[in-house]
């Protein structure tokens, strides 16, 4: 007998098995993603039509083809713009862009300031594994200092981009950081994210297992998110100040950005 779930609605269960290794992160920010939606569809808020996923080239990048959704997947780092352009002709649906923070931090790093400035009505969450887990743990804009990639031999030289102060710095209605070893808060930054106009920004802090954690001495997933979990300290109201990521160090989840202003949306079509 078929066992369904009740979220399988949301899925087109007829693309699994997905192609996501065993331990990785990605699984845990999709359930999630799909329990916010499916609470606001339940509230009434849309429906499971109004809501369109766009993403870009990566593991992260690959759930638009698993989601029940009117869905584009396109190029490496461009997703954002795609969205932008859906969201302009299509005003009412739920723009959700989702994608690794190689496909937003770094190539598609410019879209993502932009988009943010002018507060364009999408919802972007980043899942932030520390390094390019489709192509082999390369170093990212965003892995931490002195660690090994496989592209940094030696640990990163280099400074990390911290996303919340910079997308926090731009006139974004709502920042928030997010980690896969709480889905609750992932999928409550979802909804609120869901719940407003203008840009919304979720960084989900998430483990890669096979390309990050068992290259820097983790053995096996539960080790690295034990790790992880250790590291992760939750803020009601956090600051800015305390975002930075050091391997090793308090990484602080909470919503940095919380307002309602107009979108950009409002400002083209007017209200
Ligand atoms: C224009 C272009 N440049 C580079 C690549 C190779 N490439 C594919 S996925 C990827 C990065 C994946 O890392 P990330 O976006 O962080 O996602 P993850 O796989 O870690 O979820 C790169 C560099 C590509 N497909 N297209």
């Amino acid at each position: 007998m078929d066992i369904i779930h009740p979220l399988d609605r949301y899925l087109r269960t007829d693309r699994l098995p997905h192609i996501w290794c065993p331990g990785c992160g990605i699984g845990i920010v999709i359930s999630a993603m799909l329990r916010a939606i499916d609470r606001h569809i339940s509230e009434g808020h849309f429906t499971q039509d109004d809501v369109a996923t766009v993403s870009g080239i990566g593991c992260t990048a690959r759930a638009t083809l698993y989601l029940n959704f009117d869905s584009a997947h396109v190029i490496h780092g461009r997703a954002i713009p795609f969205a932008i352009g859906l969201k302009v002709i299509k005003p009412n649906l739920k723009v959700i862009v989702i994608g690794g923070d190689g496909d937003i931090a770094a190539i598609g790093g410019n879209h993502l300031l932009h988009s943010a400035r002018r507060n364009m009505d999408i919802t972007v969450i980043m899942v932030n594994n520390m390094v390019y887990g489709m192509t082999g743990g390369q170093v990212a804009p965003t892995t931490p200092m002195k660690v090994y990639t496989t592209t940094t031999p030696y640990g990163n030289l280099e400074y990390p981009l911290n996303l919340i102060k910079l997308v926090s710095s731009l006139n974004t209605n709502y920042v928030a950081r997010a980690s896969v070893t709480h889905p609750h808060l992932i999928e409550r930054y979802i909804y609120n994210a869901l719940s407003r106009d203008g840009f919304s920004f979720i960084e989900v802090i998430s483990i890669c297992p096979e390309v990050f954690g068992r290259h820097i001495g983790f053995r096996n997933p539960v080790e690295l998110f034990n790790k992880l979990k250790s590291m992760i300290k939750f803020k009601a109201k956090p600051s800015i100040d305390e975002s930075d990521i050091v391997w090793g160090k308090e990484i602080v989840l909470g919503e940095y950005v919380n307002e309602y202003k107009s979108g950009f949306i409002k400002l083209l079509y007017g209200s």
